[in-house]
């Protein structure tokens, strides 16, 4: 499907209900796997089953209805499909070729089936065994003049057995260099929370969202990337439970929704009004809202009445004299100015946050995705602290996890800044004296590359070039490597853009079954609530010639590392093994990690801020001072508009499931940029225009994106959006967050350059 002409009508319907259920059948009929795959979808997020390889949203404890979504049925769809890549393939296309092909073409193509090698000679992957695959690797690891010169990423669907011993290799072969996907997502929440609150992790658990009083869902676009918190939501509306969207994007399911499981709602047409309030900030404007609220909240305890939680600020925190006084030195005209809202609606939402009990904050890639997002997310945290919303039922932060066990591969080590206790375990449980200086994350990572001075790079999963920024020039970085390894289900652009030496390793998907010498073995994950559980896939492997992730771990390290007193093939059989080590390595939160697993739904790791205990520095929870209402670095340049890059409601990630994003209603075609109508005329633009997209930017390089069509969407005035990945070429490498090293993708200083001679240029 190439891109057509692209077709605007809005979405009138509520999110959710026919049209999903709809799109749910077509996906499943379209790859072939009507049968096997609704098979499968009985088993997903059931006790015994596997776990949805989609989002990382929590199951409920004790629902009793199918649990899966749209997309997560997607996603199933597409790692179950019919259709599979074999050598034939590969024979008849050249690299350069598959090139040029789209990404949405590369995904159709189906599921890997055999390890393959390229060959420089004929432009092609050929087969190779997974004997020459695994020599090869620890040819050219070994070679390296120091373990540094290797980037090992891992993308968040690897389980917790395979990453933690993928931590295990990686440092004894001698690096910390683990770039991850995180380090593009929810890294501010694991960099910027723990010295407020002393863990890196949402504060809620599920049962939470029964017993909240407000539920406020900041920079998410809930009903396309957590639909199954839509439930959640609709509950909470029913109950009367004040919701408070805050986007620059009014998205439908946050308008309304319909629950695809809620029979009587669908056979009547009804739907859930979802937002009590819809918040509709400017890019960016979160933090001056924030501390409008906050303004609200200390002006109002100065003249007396009790909206704050003294007794709890008194008890658990510091630093609250010092924000309460800068808060106050922002007036209203500044502030309604950066947030765009009016001092009334926030003022509204400030009455719904005191009237409450206990408020949830859920945030998404709206928040974390900005130059200072760590410390933005900071500020949500003052907001909680202030009404003493942690550590109460109902309460909490959450910020909402993008791939299913991200949150778990950080918890088992995969960390470029490991924290020394951790690296103190490994020494002790495995004997050898793991690196101490940090590694390099993700945007780190490619700077190496582009430098020369990382010369492998293992992908654990993953699409890295297509997920990173400034696209042509990680292109340039990753071509210049000696070896790149993508261990994969699906052929993605990061195979085609590959180093002198070449390797993709087919592996098992989360829906299919891992059999060894000893018998049908389970993985676990880790939910965004810090909840584990087993998964056990149900479908036969794709083909026969399949590994799992946890066995190419074990290999490459077998390969690498030959001395090794570490029992690599006994745990790539035995996954209780692997599960005694976690539980040696993490004492506190995974003890008789062996035992508890076999718990059908799971358990829960310890996090403290719900006990009201605060693993700081201080012991206390902390009120962190973020001067200022920007969150992005101003920029001098009176043409410049704030570009926010988005998933549609058809990929996931790098993956393109079609052309269309129904609920904002875009057929055809995502090469659009969704932009106010004010904005456009006043470039002398008319709607549905072609133009170009540039980066506004100091550095001297040209970042400019063509073949886009303007479409008049309610954005905030200055705001505009398009689509992730084909708009990464605008978002320059180091415009990222400095805390987290997280590229700011939801912020792009651009401006709109018009092509046609029939509408002018707008600056
Ligand atoms: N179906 C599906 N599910 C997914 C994914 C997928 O691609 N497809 N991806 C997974 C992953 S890895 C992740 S991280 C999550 C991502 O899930 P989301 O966090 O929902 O990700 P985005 O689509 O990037 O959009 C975030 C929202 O932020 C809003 N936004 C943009 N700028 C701002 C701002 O300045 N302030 C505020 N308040 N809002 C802003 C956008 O309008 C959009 O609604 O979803 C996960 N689940
Ligand atoms: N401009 C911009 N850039 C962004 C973002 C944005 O909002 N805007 N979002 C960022 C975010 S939040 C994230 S998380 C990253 C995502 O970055 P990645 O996690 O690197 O990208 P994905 O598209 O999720 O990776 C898809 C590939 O994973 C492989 N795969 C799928 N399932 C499995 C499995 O079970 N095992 C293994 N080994 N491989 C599997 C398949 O081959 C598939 O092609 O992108 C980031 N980049
Ligand atoms: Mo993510």
């Amino acid at each position: 499907m190439a891109n057509d002409a692209p077709r605007f009508t809005p979405y009138t319907h509520p999110a959710g209900g026919w049209g999903a259920a709809a799109a749910t059948a077509k996906v499943l009929l379209e790859q072939s796997v009507l049968t096997t795959g609704s098979r499968a979808l009985l088993s997903m997020n059931q006790p015994g089953g596997f776990k949805c390889p989609s989002c990382a949203f929590p199951d409920p404890e004790c629902r009793k209805t199918l649990e899966f979504c749209e997309n997560g049925a997607k996603a199933l769809a597409f790692e179950a499909t019919k259709h599979r890549i074999t050598r034939e393939f590969f024979q008849q296309h050249t690299v350069t070729e598959l090139m040029a092909q789209s990404d949405y073409w590369l995904e159709m193509q189906g599921r890997l089936t055999e390890p393959m090698r390229y060959d420089a000679s004929t432009d092609r992957y050929v087969p190779c065994t997974w004997d020459d695959a695994f020599a090869l690797i620890g040819r050219h690891l070994k070679a390296l003049d120091s373990p540094h010169q290797a980037e090992f990423y891992t993308s968040g669907r690897t389980p917790n057995e395979a990453a933690f011993l993928y931590a295990i290799f990686v440092r004894a072969f001698g690096t910390n260099n683990f770039p991850d996907c995180s380090n593009m997502c929810h890294e501010p929440t694991s960099r910027g929370l723990p010295p407020a609150i002393g863990v890196g992790k949402g504060t809620v658990v599920m049962e939470d969202f029964d017993h909240a009083e407000a539920i406020f869902v900041v920079g998410q676009n809930t009903g396309t990337n957590s639909p199954r918190m839509m439930t959640n939501l609709v509950e909470a509306r029913k109950r009367g439970v004040p919701i408070v969207a805050i986007n620059p994007m009014p998205e439908r399911a946050l308008i309304r929704f319909t629950a695809p499981q809620d029979v009587i709602q669908m056979a009547t047409f009804g739907s859930t009004e979802i937002a009590s309030e819809f918040v509709h900030v400017r890019i960016g404007g979160d933090l001056a809202l924030f501390k409008g609220l906050m303004k609200v909240l200390f002006e109002r305890a100065a003249a007396g009445e009790p909206v704050l939680d003294q007794e709890f600020i008194r008890a658990h925190t510091t630093g609250f004299e010092t924000i309460r006084d800068e808060t106050l030195t922002h007036d209203w005209a500044e502030i309604v100015e950066t947030s765009g809202i009016s001092e009334a609606q926030i003022r509204r939402v400030a009455e719904i946050y005191i009237r409450s009990r206990a408020t949830m904050i859920c945030y998404g890639m709206g928040l974390t995705q900005h130059q200072e997002g760590s410390r933005l997310l900071q500020q949500v945290v003052n907001l909680l602290l202030l009404c003493g919303n942690f550590g109460k039922l109902g309460a909490g932060i959450a910020p909402i996890r993008g791939h299913s066990n991200v949150q778990g591969d950080r918890t088992v080590g995969i960390d470029e800044q490991p924290p020394q206790a951790y690296l103190d375990r490994v020494r002790d449980v495995f004997g050898f004296e793991p690196p101490r200086a940090p590694g390099h994350h993700t945007v780190a990572a490619v700077e190496a590359m582009a430098r020369g001075e990382a010369k492998v790079f293992v992908g654990m999963g993953g699409n890295f070039v297509r997920a990173v920024p400034d696209t042509e020039r990680s292109y340039a970085a990753m071509r210049q490597l000696a070896l790149t390894v993508g261990i994969s289900t699906k052929l993605n652009r990061g195979h085609l853009v590959h180093g002198r030496d070449a390797l993709i390793l087919p592996v098992i998907s989360r829906s299919e079954i891992i059999r060894t010498s000893s018998g049908e073995q389970f993985v676990t994950i880790e939910d965004s609530v810090s909840k584990v559980t087993a998964s056990r896939g149900v479908l036969e492997p794709a083909s026969p010639d399949l590994r799992s992730e946890v066995e190419i771990v074990c290999r490459m390290a077998m390969a690498t590392l030959p001395d090794s007193r570490i029992p690599w093939e006994r745990y790539s059989q035995d996954y209780d093994l692997i599960r005694d080590k976690i539980a040696a390595v993490y004492p506190d939160i995974y003890a008789d990690f062996s035992e508890r697993i076999k718990s059908p739904t799971g358990f829960h790791l310890d996090v403290p801020p719900r006990r009201r205990v605060w693993p700081t520095e201080n012991g206390k929870a902390n009120f962190l001072l973020f001067p200022g209402l920007a969150v992005n670095a101003a920029v001098a340049d009176p043409s410049m508009l704030r570009l926010a890059t988005v998933r549609s409601h058809d990929q996931f990630n790098t993956t393109i499931y079609s052309m269309n994003d129904r609920y904002r209603g875009v057929y055809n075609n995502r090469m659009v940029l969704f932009i106010n109508a004010e904005d456009r005329a006043e470039r002398g633009l008319s709607d549905g225009a072609q133009v170009a997209v540039e980066t506004i930017s100091k550095d001297g390089v040209t970042r400019r994106v063509e073949g886009l069509t303007v479409i008049d969407y309610p954005m905030p005035r200055g705001a505009v959006a398009g689509y992730y990945p084909e708009l990464n070429p605008l978002l320059p490498l180091e415009y990222c967050d400095r805390i987290s090293g997280t590229p700011a993708a939801k912020s792009i200083p651009v401006r709109v350059v018009a092509v046609r001679a029939d509408s002018a240029v707008g600056g």
